[in-house]
């Protein structure tokens, strides 16, 4: 085995073993779910003495650490990806095959930990990755919601939303950490008192409390030995007994604190780039937050006396705003609990916390009504007060006069606390994720900020793990890029640069093609399984999936589908290359007009997946249920990625990312990182099309555009926007779509017609397919322009966005472990 610690006489001995402990059952009796779960053991215990070994390293080298603070982690499988980074997975591929079990099938038996909805979530998993495998101390903060992302079920064409109980057999890779649990207080009433000094101090009374208790998984690293940790929060009643003792009177409180403790981390809210003012979700903010605090700063005061310095230890990165209530947290500890002055606690919170901004749609900016903040967190609010009327005097000095800029930037405004601007005003650092989308917020989102403190602005490209993306999702790429190039692209992705050599060189482009159409038959063979649908894996394989939104524009992508229908089916002997166009994307479940596109795409898919007439040229499948695993292998099959959001609203994507390194094509729009993406690989090797940023931005501003002209003028979108109002796709309920046909054309209350400019890059979006169509007849150009597309991903490592997140902002130094120590 690579990884000395693994012996595979002695792995298979510890799985028996483990079988037996666990179950009272032999190898030849176990199911594949028990097998997984042996092996999962046997796995952390290899895991284990690697963690034993870092922490000692941690506690000698005392490193800074970095707490990434998220909502969300979205890790998908963790069994798989431990066997890569330890070096392992084939070893124990074997080892199994030796006794009849397909590695695969086993894996298959894991629950996806799907913590979090989509690309922020998952984003903060690609950077634990990154930071364990760059051998960076860090702490990844979350909750342990009892339900993660919804399951989908498409029942009827309609989604249909399942409880994901994700941990229903056990988790065998975490720790519960008992002795660890924080106390973590809601509600209740702030009082002033004297002690015994004369200072007047903060009194807290009539609260609820909740236990937050933790539990640590494992975060492995590549090859390296170390291992970090990512510490997720569950919530108990704090005074279990007390509902059983009458006589202490408070019943009624501790029924609530029992019911707090049990509603508090029971689900993950479904809603990605979309606020909702919900009471509980800010309560799980502060609950995760006040608890990592409490856990961070106790460590730090193990080693040090002077908290004063804490930002020479600790650094905490806000995942969003959501966290951003850090900024209190940490000030109210810092004064209350440290006795720090004002002044001092502020600079301590200003030189400790940094903030990461993921997106500029405006409906996803948090605001707290003030009523629900201060009833709910009275101490922490009366914080934020000060810390705003602070910083609007600041806001004075700068700009005399200037009540406008008040109203624009201040943290507490028209009975709304903007958390935003709370954690703008509380950090050293405030990132974007992309070029465009950091250019976006310095000149318009959050120009006035930026005026007023340009230094603390910066852009940090997302990226995405190769280990995970490729190396475990795409087996075959990877061994065939090892054997060309060596197999360093594992923890050094430029080394895919290596790679051009190869685009024009005949024999690699076969093997190249090859390779794709293998993954293609394994996506085919799944979607045969799980849909009912055969797809050829020689048609083009045209993937978009990501959540649902009306930004990400997958409307665009089907009413697109629907045309090419209509023009194949006008002019049968026209050539057209077969398409198979591949849809995957969970709707929040209360975003209406999300889940009809999903039904309008199952409509369409089953209308021409059924026309014989058409002879197979197009399919259309809807993949049920996206996620991190079957996401793995869809990258890993695609010939076209479709990244084709409205200019300037994509803040970054990672899917463009994962895509473009599976050697697929990208055709989109010139937004996020898709900039990026076709300044490495050409604009020759890519399809773009649409409006630029500055463009959309312009008709924004501008109040939008008519799109009842281009209805007039072009008979093609008028003959699909007819068919969402004529019962073509749905006979039996012709109106079904009438609501996305108005959304197209008719101007509301809340929005101008065609907010995300859809009919205006539709003629641009058909012909940019063309060119797709055109460049794949062409099977040489187009093993060139995919094998291009591999070998220029080097930038979208998320290690190249980790290692620039700690020279710039964290200012991180290595652990180097010793596992003979
Ligand atoms: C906020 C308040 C209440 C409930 C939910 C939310 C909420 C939850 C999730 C708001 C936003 C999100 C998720 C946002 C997100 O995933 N943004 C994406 O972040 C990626 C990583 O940076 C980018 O690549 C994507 O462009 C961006 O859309």
């Amino acid at each position: 085995m690579q990884n000395e610690l693994l012996n595979k006489e002695r792995f298979m001995q510890n799985v028996k073993d483990n079988l037996k402990t666990l179950y009272r059952r032999n190898m030849d009796e176990a199911n594949p779910q028990q097998i997984f779960q042996a092996v999962s053991y046997t796995v952390k215990d290899i895991i284990i003495d690697q963690w034993l070994a870092t922490q000692k390293a941690m506690d000698e080298q005392d490193p800074k650490i970095v707490y990434y603070l998220s909502m969300e982690f979205l890790m998908g499988r963790a069994l798989g990806n431990n066997l890569i980074n330890i070096q392992g997975y084939k070893e124990v591929e074997e080892a199994l095959k030796d006794i009849g079990f397909d590695l695969n099938v086993i894996e298959d038996e894991e629950r996806d930990w799907a913590l979090g909805n989509g690309g922020l979530g998952r984003l903060a998993a690609c950077f634990l990755d990154s930071l364990a495998t760059l051998g960076y101390p860090a702490y990844g903060c979350g909750i342990r919601y009892k339900y993660g992302m919804f399951r989908q079920a498409i029942i009827n064409g309609y989604q249909v939303e399942w409880p994901d109980n994700w941990l229903k057999n056990g988790n065998p890779f975490e720790l519960k950490r008992a002795e660890r649990a924080k106390e973590v207080k809601f509600g209740g009433y702030v009082r002033w008192e004297n002690d015994e000094h004369g200072h007047s101090k903060f009194i807290h009374e009539g609260y609820q409390s909740v236990l937050a208790v933790p539990y640590d998984v494992p975060i492995t690293g590549y090859g390296d030995y170390n291992i970090n940790t990512l510490r997720i929060w569950d919530a108990e009643p704090m005074n279990i007994f007390e509902l059983e003792s009458f006589d202490k009177g408070d019943y009624q409180k501790a029924v609530q604190e029992q019911n707090l403790a049990k509603n508090l981390v029971e689900v993950l809210y479904p809603n990605d780039n979309h606020y909702a003012g919900k009471e509980l979700r800010l309560k799980q903010q502060y609950f995760f937050v006040s608890a990592s605090i409490q856990a961070a700063i106790e460590k730090y005061k193990k080693k040090h006396d002077d908290i004063r310095k804490l930002y020479e230890k600790a650094v905490f990165q806000l995942n969003d705003t959501h966290p951003s209530v850090t900024v209190a947290e940490l000030m109210r500890i810092l004064i209350d609990e440290e006795g720090l002055p004002w002044d001092e606690a502020w600079e301590v919170t200003n030189k400790t916390c940094a903030y990461t901004n993921h997106t500029i749609m405006a409906e996803a900016l948090e605001k707290w009504p003030i009523e629900l903040f201060s009833r709910l967190l009275p101490r922490i609010y009366q914080i934020v007060e000060e810390i705003n009327r602070r910083f609007v005097l600041e806001i004075q000095k700068n700009y005399p006069g200037d009540s406008k800029k008040i109203e624009k930037m201040a943290i507490i405004y028209d009975g709304q606390v903007k958390m935003a601007h709370l954690a703008i005003a509380g950090s050293f650092s405030v990132n974007g994720v992309a070029h465009l989308h950091t250019e976006i917020l310095k000149k318009k989102e959050l120009k006035d900020f930026y005026e007023m403190m340009p230094l603390k602005f910066n852009n940090k490209t997302n990226g995405i793990t190769q280990r995970r993306f490729l190396l475990h999702g795409n087996h075959l790429l990877a061994d065939w890029i090892s054997d060309r190039i060596g197999k360093e692209w594992i923890t050094d992705l430029t080394q895919l640069s290596k790679l051009k050599v190869y685009a024009e060189d005949k024999k690699a482009q076969q093997e190249f093609m090859n390779i794709k159409y293998k993954n293609k038959e394994r996506v085919a063979k799944y979607i045969l399984d799980h849909n009912g649908v055969s797809v050829n894996p020689r048609s083009i394989f045209d993937i978009q999936v990501k959540r649902l939104h009306e930004y990400k524009r997958q409307l665009l992508n089907i009413l697109h589908v629907m045309h090419l229908y209509n023009v194949i089916k006008e002019h049968p002997e026209m050539d057209f290359y077969p398409r198979t166009f591949i849809f995957g994307a969970k709707a929040a479940a209360g975003y209406r007009i999300a889940k009809l596109t999903i039904k309008l795409i199952n409509a369409v898919a089953d209308v021409i997946n059924n026309d014989k007439s058409i002879q197979n040229k197009i399919k259309v499948v809807f993949i049920e249920d996206y996620n991190v695993s079957n996401a793995e292998l869809l990258f890993a099959a695609a010939d076209v990625s479709e990244q084709i959001s409205t200019a300037s609203k994509e803040a970054s994507g990672t899917g463009n990312m994962k895509f473009m390194l599976n050697g697929a094509l990208t055709i989109g729009t010139l937004d996020g990182a898709n900039v990026e993406i076709v300044e490495e690989v050409g604009i020759e090797n890519a399809f773009i099309f649409g409006l630029t940023a500055d463009e959309v931005i312009q008709y924004e501003q501008n109040g939008g555009y008519n799109p009842m002209d281009i209805f007039n003028h072009d008979q093609d979108i008028r003959k699909v926007l007819m068919q969402l109002i004529n019962g073509f796709y749905t006979p039996d309920e012709p109106e079904l779509f009438r609501d996305i046909y108005n959304s197209l054309l008719n101007t509301h209350s809340t929005s101008r017609a065609d907010t995300y400019f859809i009919l205006k890059d539709f003629k641009e979006y058909a012909h940019a397919q063309k060119r797709v169509e055109e460049h794949y007849r062409n099977q040489k150009a187009w093993a060139k322009s995919a094998i291009l597309n591999t070998a220029c991903a080097g930038k979208f490592s998320s290690d190249r966005t980790i290692q620039e997140y700690v020279d710039d902002i964290w200012k991180l130094k290595k652990v180097v472990v010793d596992l003979d120590k």
